[in-house]
């Protein structure tokens, strides 16, 4: 489970890697700044994550190990290229997480299974968030006044 849980450390980290990277690509668009604030906002909330699982595995009797990154993907077509990138990798740790819920039930570590259902509450709405992005972006299109309401207020979409 311990091996289990530093994979995951992994995965927060390059979460958080990867949105970081969407915040500096976004940074140097034209008028992207909301977007921007939530792309970097969205990094330290998956920092959060990793070191929320860091601790719970130290404090358990094991050794949370800092992982050797990735570079994530640097640049982006569009802005709906970037989060079409950015719900893939949510649906990808919503994944792993719910790899270690199973394994929890099946090794009955309920300590691990009661602390893992707040990822999956946070995984819940954090692919919802980007679900709502990618429909928004979709009716948006080429269209340059709604691109510029998307970001005005994607950060009011955002409630977590
Ligand atoms: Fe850590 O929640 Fe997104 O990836």
């Amino acid at each position: 489970m311990q091996h289990a849980l530093n994979r995951q450390v992994l995965m927060e980290a390059q979460s958080s890697q990867a949105y970081l990277a969407m915040g500096s690509w976004s940074e140097i668009q034209p008028g992207l700044k909301g977007v921007t604030q939530f792309f970097f906002k969205h990094s330290d909330e998956e920092r959060m994550h990793m070191l929320k699982l860091l601790h719970y595995i130290n404090e358990r009797g094991g050794f949370g190990v800092i992982p050797p990154l990735e570079q994530p993907i640097l640049t982006f077509v569009s802005l709906k290229k970037a989060f079409e990138e950015l719900l893939k990798h949510e649906l990808k740790v919503s994944e792993s997480i719910n790899d270690l819920v199973d394994m929890a039930l099946k090794e009955k570590d309920y300590a691990t299974l009661n602390f893992l259902q707040w990822y999956v509450n946070e995984q819940m709405e954090e692919e919802r968030l980007a679900r709502e992005c990618n429909d928004k972006l979709e009716m948006i299109g080429d269209d340059k006044s709604g691109l510029y309401l998307f970001d005005r207020d994607i950060l009011t979409l955002d409630a977590t």
